[in-house]
């Protein structure tokens, strides 16, 4: 068992993921979760459909029944790939469909999903065509999950979508003086404007109070311009925003500059 999981007194995290492009998803071997996967946080394994094809052709797909465009993914292979996962795993698994069906997944259920690490091995399972045959989903996907109304190609994006949010969340994945609950974000709001060297950037200079050391009114002024700009650009996200007494009161203030009385 490596360091991090020693010092986290965990057992091993694993997601395994099941698309006909597995080459897709060498994208996770940079930056935060690469890193987090070399640290031992958890373990990630793609698994090609194809290689639970039934023919020599590799075949995982064919015409829909009732007619129609486009092809739809056999449940087959799909099933063989499933139990051969579950085989060599010590976890119940927990399947996760990716697929414009699905609930859209916001950050409360990205931190679902991460919990669900600890109790289950996660399967992502990525659909190409135009679907996975339904009695597939019916008998082994415990739930669907979509990013929202648009149209993709495939799940696999959104795979790696779910797993870069689901991984910056693990305790150790981004560093040490680094905490994902930190993130404006994760209490609904915006972040407030970041600025770096040099203080005047052709002409346009860095806020004065950033430069001031007062680490009080710097604090301030961030919190005043989360929430200025949430209100400007995301007032639905106000509605559920987690508030201390002192953003409310900014925000109330806020409201009567905008409405302008
Ligand atoms: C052209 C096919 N479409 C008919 C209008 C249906 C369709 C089938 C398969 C649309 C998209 C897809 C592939 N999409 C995903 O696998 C997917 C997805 C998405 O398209 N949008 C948002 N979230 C997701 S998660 C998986």
């Amino acid at each position: 068992m490596s360091t991090a999981n020693k010092a986290y007194n965990q057992s091993v995290k694993s997601i395994d993921v099941i698309s006909v492009i597995p080459q897709m998803f060498e994208a996770l071997h940079y930056g935060v979760l690469g890193r987090a996967v070399k640290n031992g946080l958890l373990q990630i394994t793609c698994w090609d459909v194809r290689d639970y094809s039934e023919d020599k052709h590799r075949t995982v797909d064919d015409k829909p029944y009732g007619g129609g465009p486009g092809m739809v993914m056999m449940a087959k292979p799909l099933r063989k790939a499933i139990l051969h996962i579950q085989a060599q795993r010590d976890k119940p698994l927990w399947v996760v469909y990716l697929s414009p069906q699905g609930t859209v997944l916001k950050q409360p259920g990205v931190m679902r999903l991460k919990e669900k690490l600890s109790t289950h091995n996660l399967v992502l399972l990525c659909g190409r065509y135009e679907g996975i045959d339904e009695r597939l989903i019916e008998s082994l996907v415990d739930e669907e999950c979509s990013l929202g109304d648009y149209v993709l190609s495939g799940g696999e994006f959104a795979a790696m979508v779910v797993i870069d949010a689901m991984v910056r969340l693990l305790p150790g994945a981004l560093g040490d003086n680094t905490s994902a609950s930190d993130d404006s974000f994760s209490r609904g709001l915006l972040e407030y404007p970041h600025y770096t060297r040099p203080e005047n950037d052709e002409g346009a200079r860095v806020p004065e109070v950033l430069l001031s050391g007062d680490h009080q009114a710097i604090a301030r002024w961030r919190s005043r311009m989360a929430l200025q700009r949430t209100l400007a650009k995301r007032p639905d996200l106000l509605e559920s925003a987690q508030l201390s007494a002192e953003e409310k009161e900014i925000l109330a203030e806020l409201k009567k500059i905008i409405i302008g009385d």
